[in-house]
């Protein structure tokens, strides 16, 4: 049986929280200071919103889940949105 959609999109949220969040294990340095390189790095204008553009070049993980943490589908995401997708510890 091929996964549903629901599945693969679910795999993909994990996949990027992985990616954005690596588990205890493999974490060196605070992940918010972490992130918030990574999204300095990647929003080329400055401007502190990541376009789809912006994400696909900088931040792969955040293009691939682009339209989940751009809930409110202004075409961009902020790094507030970014953290707010990441686990709490
Ligand atoms: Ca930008």
């Amino acid at each position: 049986m091929k996964p549903t959609m629901i599945q693969l999109t679910t795999a993909a949220l994990a996949a990027f929280l992985v990616a954005t969040a690596p588990a205890s294990a493999q974490v060196r340095k605070p992940d918010g200071e972490d992130l918030s390189k990574r999204f300095a790095a990647a929003d080329k204008d400055g401007n502190g919103q990541l376009t789809v553009e912006e994400a696909k070049a900088g931040m792969p993980r955040v293009a691939e889940n682009f339209d989940k943490i751009d809930k409110d589908k202004k075409g961009y995401v902020t790094l507030d949105q970014i953290k707010s997708l990441m686990p709490k510890r």
